[in-house]
């Protein structure tokens, strides 16, 4: 199956076209111009498979980095800066892959559909700049009162 198959050549190649230069990527106007913000989700789980080379549910760097050549076998690949935006603007729960509900949510806020105001809110995360290596887990042990995480970083 290819990106064709969802998408149509013109608006692929008008997508391309447009990031050509290097650092030009951005990813809510690439979902734009290919027409992957007006399609249904079914679809965008299509795309997101294709985009997922090895297939474990993720896109991660390496597959972010051969991003535009899944569209078009002729791109260019994305540069680390590119890949660390995409990530930054899709990547919700910050572990450095973009999940299949992140591409979604990515894809609404990018003026597709209306926004998500389903199940499984995650609205609120305010959106700083966490992408420079910083690598805190915020994990928090089990058996720690609840309430009292959260709390570090005004
Ligand atoms: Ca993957
Ligand atoms: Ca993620």
């Amino acid at each position: 199956m290819s990106l064709s198959s969802v998408l149509s050549a013109d608006a692929i190649d008008s997508a391309i076209k447009d990031c050509q230069a290097p650092d030009s990527f951005c990813p809510k106007k690439f979902f734009q111009l290919c027409g992957l913000a007006k399609k249904s989700p079914q679809d965008v789980k299509k795309v997101f498979g294709i985009l997922d080379n090895d297939g474990n549910g993720y896109i991660e760097e390496d597959e972010l980095k051969g991003f535009l050549q899944r569209f078009s076998p002729g791109a260019r690949a994305l540069t680390d800066k590119e890949i660390k935006g995409f990530l930054s603007a899709a990547d919700d729960d910050s572990d450095g892959r973009i999940g299949g509900d992140e591409v979604e949510g990515a894809r609404e806020r990018s003026g597709g559909l209306t926004p998500r105001a389903k199940s499984g809110t995650r609205l609120g995360k305010p959106v700083g700049n966490t992408s420079q290596g910083t690598h805190d887990e915020a994990v928090t042990p089990m058996g720690q009162e609840p309430g009292v995480v959260n709390r570090k970083e005004t």
